[in-house]
């Protein structure tokens, strides 16, 4: 039976401070769904007993079979905690790494966290993942430490090593808390813009910077996780029962005639009890006692556990019940599984439920203690200024703040998701449940309708003319049977909200701002229209506004929906009808002046790519819907349609592919669908000469094969067709330091390319009046502080690096004039003309007379088509530094026929020409994606890994023996593309023993010459003149190629002879 009806939850709603938004997160299978179970029971909405076994917010058949969950979904839960009432919204996130953009999107609409750590497996890569998103979202965070029954049943420990373990444990998570903090300070020390008028600096030495200081000064007292200030939580999801050490205190006060508040301190840590004068004292370790919390606790457990599970003692039974002032129902006592004996005894003792929703209560923040860093911080994106925004944007904030649900208040509404359901799953089509009176009222119409037909049975031809009615009354029925059963089939989009000022009823008109939207750019538009009949599909590329009227509005319950007529600030909501005009993500807000929210930082990058097509040909344009409803429906998942007119799939990896595949033919699409082999993505770079050949040998010039041996010359000249225009060009690989650093800088660069482009916009603009104006828009073009001083500190990382580097480089900075592909990645286009003058960290960028500036868009456009597809395959070029020694232009006379096209189309093929050709001048390699995998495994079965591994060109990282366990944790790296079927096969090895986590690491070199063959001395010898092995970066290479329908040099005709009938008669 379920506690509370909606009408309370509605009721709880209207005050926020009195509301939790959590979700829980942890590493995969670490016990949230179960977790989420116990506190879902408490609510009576499913039974305590089977609470763990029913995994209630697995709503989907595939999380039930596999066992772990996909989506994150909430619920809204009641809680009551010293006379005082509470609304708990609890979302709970999948742990698995494929699935990380939905932990994202959860820890987006919430205040508090609840990580959930296994004490045997300790803090895991997702662990750290899930601690580094709730922080970077400024989340308050408690512990639940699960599975200590596993402690004990399991790992025989005695109850000082369980303590031991867990105080270690204990230091793992907070270790990780510490390095996000410091790391935090670090780097807003280096780009926050004093806003206090600047202290005056001891006059030292300007280069020496005292970091510590920044550190000691932040204040960190929330920060960690401790026992004693109650925001930690022992537990045993799947038995039940959890306690905090305030619990304990509560409990043994009275017991031990010790004041509660003091039991609070001394119950966790170093303290013991000693007999002779009855009081704690401290240097428990050092005087070998056992410390107190083993002493009133963790042997009171043991001591259950043992009785009753271990030694299977059903006498003890009822002592120990008496004991703890428990009584158990006969049936209970009687129960033959030990298990469940023990289950509902801890559950009545210790319950879970209780214990964790009272610590959400009372340690997580309620909506109303928003903090003004997270308001900033959700306004506006890293390189944005919160100071930029327009004065009308700034005052939101107040909004944000107050958290006020009046009318006067804007509505501010955060939509992290759209998640889909049946249609017939929505409150509004399900069959409604009748009251009495309505009951009595369909009776009554019933007897009225029998008796006139009664009475019209007489006439038989009246009857007849009924039948034939009837008739086609039937057919017409039927009809629109079949019209509400496709509508029942589609499916319904439901935003998942969050309220962050103001109130929404239903009928409501809200604009929906789109993610891309900047309200700065629109104030100052004074006659803007926004037409309420557009729809998002009907937007330009630059409009991002649409209207719409909110039409239902949901509590959320789990797998079920119930509807409502308005919801207020501070609360997580459902709401329908929206799937026209939001994406993905958006902002619904009554005013325009509101900005887009920041966007949703995502750890798992979406690297896996398929092709799929229709199983019948004819069905392609329910693929495509299915497609788009997918992507709608997935925040993770990408859809493109190539150039090639192939559908791709890009997905976070195996399983989420599979989970995509699965929506698609049985939700989305509902088509037979065929997907291709998963296509890996590889990059193209250059290295430096080898010194060793591959047999290990000095490579010099006697032993070299000259005859064999073409030698390229590395600086590369082209000309514009009409030679006008000559440059030279030469390809260098970039130090791994600089490509790293440009990788990671990516949002940077593409912000400082977008200005540049801009103010090459201006400059060929002719009339000086509108470029003066368009400079003046309202300081949009002047980059923002917060930008200014994250280029600085750029350059300044930059010029460490290069400094280092050796002279070749060390001018890097001031040469850069662009970066690619797409404006933003790893290779640079460098300036090392003597002549020509280009700024690129530099900003500003004044107006130039040279006649080569007017094609410097397409010089520049060259060389991004160049990186974007390089000569091996056609993918992208990474690491590769193209520097132009020289660019001529004499445009003499002018060439008015245009016999070879225009100029700037020219100049752009000669360079893209150029970059390709100093490209292959270079040893060329591949890179592969490599994967970074996490394996717990058994020590018996550690060989089978390492052979597993070994096969698919993994190597092994690191390895080390998990304390207190027979089982190591091994990190590997692994090639993306070798990697498929790797979890499968492992764990059909292992008999399910080990099971992997892969995640996305880096790229790497695969340090062979896909066109390598024997050319010294040596390499003859190892492998003759003609060698015939697997080149695996041929091998990859040949496999892009031959998907790009690209030329290889394989031979399909081995032998040219003339064809002989097989069969031959005899
Ligand atoms: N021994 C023991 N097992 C537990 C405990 N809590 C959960 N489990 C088991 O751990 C497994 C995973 O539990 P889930 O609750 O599905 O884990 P999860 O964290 O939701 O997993 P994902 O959603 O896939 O990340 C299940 O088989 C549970 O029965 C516990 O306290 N003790
Ligand atoms: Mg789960």
């Amino acid at each position: 039976m379920r506690l509370v009806d909606s009408t309370k939850l509605l009721e709880l709603q209207n005050k926020p401070t009195k509301i939790r938004n959590i979700c829980i997160v942890a590493h995969v299978d670490h016990g949230k769904t179960t977790l989420a179970d116990s506190l879902i029971s408490s609510n009576g909405i499913i039974s305590q007993r089977m609470s763990g076994k029913l995994r209630y917010l697995d709503s989907r058949p595939d999380e039930q079979e596999r066992g772990i969950t996909m989506k994150s979904s909430s619920i809204a839960l009641y809680h009551a905690l010293d006379k005082e009432e509470y609304l708990v919204n609890l979302i709970d996130s999948p742990g698995h790494i494929d699935f990380s953009s939905e932990v994202s999107t959860a820890v987006r609409l919430c205040d508090g966290a609840i990580v959930v750590v296994d004490v045997v497996e300790g803090v895991c890569p997702q662990t750290r993942l899930a601690l580094k998103q709730a922080y970077s979202e400024n989340i308050r965070a408690v512990l639940v430490l699960n599975k200590i029954d596993r402690l004990i049943v399991e790992m025989k420990m005695t109850a000082l090593d369980a303590y031991v373990h867990i105080t270690q444990v204990m230091e793992q998570v907070n270790a990780v808390m510490g390095e996000l903090f410091a790391s935090e300070v670090l780097e807003n020390e280096e780009t926050l813009i004093d806003k206090q008028p600047e202290k005056p600096r001891p006059k030292e030495d300007n280069n020496f910077y005292d970091w510590t200081s920044a550190l000691e000064d932040a204040d960190d007292s929330q920060l960690y996780f401790s026992p004693e200030q109650g925001n930690v939580v022992f537990a045993s999801a799947i038995d039940g029962w959890g306690f905090t050490v305030h619990t304990f205190a509560k409990l043994f006060s009275d017991k031990l005639g010790v004041k509660e508040d003091l039991l609070k301190k001394v119950l966790w840590g170093d303290f013991y009890l000693n007999s002779k004068t009855k009081r704690f004292m401290k240097g428990a370790q050092e005087k070998a006692k056992k410390p107190l919390f083993v002493q009133v606790i963790f042997d009171n457990l043991w001591n259950i556990y043992e009785t009753i599970i271990l030694r299977n003692d059903k006498d003890k039974v009822p002592v120990i019940c008496e004991k703890l002032g428990i009584k158990l129902t006969t049936r209970d006592l009687r129960h033959t599984d030990s298990r469940i004996q023990l289950q509902s005894l801890m559950m009545q003792w210790l319950p879970l439920s209780n214990t964790v929703l009272d610590m959400v209560c009372t340690k997580l923040p309620s909506p109303k203690e928003i903090l003004p860093e997270k308001v900033e911080k959700l306004m506006c994106s890293r390189i944005r200024d919160f100071d930029s925004y327009h004065e009308e944007t700034r005052k939101l904030k107040d909004d944000f703040l107050a958290c006020d649900s009046s009318n006067d208040r804007p509505v501010i509404i955060f939509i992290s998701k759209m998640f889909s359901v049946d249609k017939s799953a929505l409150p509004e089509n399900k069959p409604k449940t009748l009251t009495t009176e309505e009951m009595a009222l369909r009776r009554e119409k019933a007897r009225q309708m029998r008796e006139e037909l009664k009475s019209n049975v007489n006439s038989e031809s009246v009857a007849k003319e009924k039948e034939s009615e009837t008739d086609s009354n039937n057919a017409e029925k039927c009809a629109e049977d079949e019209k509400e059963k496709e509508e029942e089939n589609q499916t319904a989009f439901i935003a998942f909200a969050r309220i962050f000022s103001g109130r929404v009823k239903k009928g409501d008109q809200l604009y929906v701002l789109g993610p891309k939207h900047d309200p700065s750019q629109v104030l100052i538009k004074k006659d803007l229209q926004i037409d309420p009949n557009k729809k998002l599909k009907d937007l330009q590329s630059d409009e991002h506004i649409t209207c719409t009227e909110i039409k239902s509005l949901y509590i959320l319950m789990g797998r079920e929906l119930e509807a409502i007529d308005e919801a207020v600030a501070g609360s997580i909501i459902g709401i329908g009808g929206l799937e026209d005009h939001i994406l993905k993500t958006a902002t619904l807000s009554s005013t325009i002046s509101c900005p887009s929210f920041s966007e949703i930082q995502y750890a798992a990058v979406p690297i896996l790519r398929v092709a799929v097509e229709p199983t019948y040909p004819s069905q392609l344009p329910q693929l495509v819907k299915g497609l788009r409803l997918l992507n709608q429906s997935d925040s993770c998942v990408q859809v493109l349609l190539q150039e090639t007119g192939e559908h791709v799939l890009v997905t976070a990896g195996e399983v989420h592919l599979q989970r995509c595949l699965e929506d698609l033919k049985n939700l989305y699409g509902k088509i037979p669908i065929t997907a291709s082999e998963p296509i890996v993505p590889f990059r193209e770079t250059i290295v430096e000469p080898p010194k060793l050949d591959m047999a290990n040998e000095e490579i010099d010039s006697q032993n070299i094969d000259k005859a064999n041996e073409t030698v390229k010359e590395p600086l590369i000249t082209v000309h514009t067709i009409n030679k006008q225009s000559t440059i030279k060009i030469r390809a260098r690989p970039l130090p791994n330091e600089i490509t790293l650093l440009l990788d990671r800088s990516s949002d940077l660069l593409k912000a400082i390319s977008q200005h540049i482009k801009f103010l090459q916009g201006i400059s060929k603009n002719d009339k000086l009046d509108s470029k003066l104006d368009e400079l003046q828009i309202n300081g949009k073009n002047q980059l923002s502080d917060r930008m200014l001083k994250l280029i600085e500190a750029f350059k300044l990382e930059l010029q460490n690096i290069c400094s280092k580097l050796g002279s070749e480089w060390k001018d890097v900075v001031r040469q850069i004039w662009s970066v690619g592909p797409r404006n933003c990645g790893p290779n640079l286009l460098l300036n090392q003309t003597p002549d020509y003058a280009t700024k690129f960290l530099l900003h500003e960028k004044e107006l130039k007379e040279d006649p080569r500036f007017e094609y410097e868009s397409s010089f520049v456009n060259g060389f991004q088509l160049a990186s974007l597809s390089g000569p091996l395959c056609d993918e992208p070029m990474m690491g590769v530094a193209f520097c132009v020694e020289e660019w001529t232009l004499d445009k003499g006379e002018e060439d008015t026929t245009y016999t070879y096209g225009p100029l700037s189309g020219q100049i752009m093929s000669a360079v893209k020409e150029g970059c390709r050709k100093a490209f292959e001048a270079q040893p060329q390699r591949l890179m592969a994606a490599m994967y970074s995998c996490d394996i717990v495994v058994d020590q018996k079965v550690l060989g089978k890994l390492y052979a597993a591994l070994g096969k698919r060109a993994g190597r092994v990282v690191g390895s080390d023996l998990q304390s207190g366990s027979a089982s190591f944790r091994v990190r590997a790296l692994m090639p993306v593309a070798e990697s498929f079927k790797f979890a499968l096969e492992l764990r059909t090895h292992t008999s399910g023993l080990a099971a992997p986590q892969m995640m996305f690491s880096h790229w790497e070199v695969i340090d062979i010459d896909p066109f390598w063959r024997p050319r010294t001395e040596e390499e003859y010898l190892h492998w003759g003149e003609k060698w015939d092995g697997v080149n695996r970066a041929k091998a990859y290479m040949d496999a892009v190629r031959t998907r790009k329908g690209l030329a290889t040099d394989k031979h399909l005709v081995q032998h040219g002879e003339k064809q002989r009938t097989l069969s031959k008669k005899k």
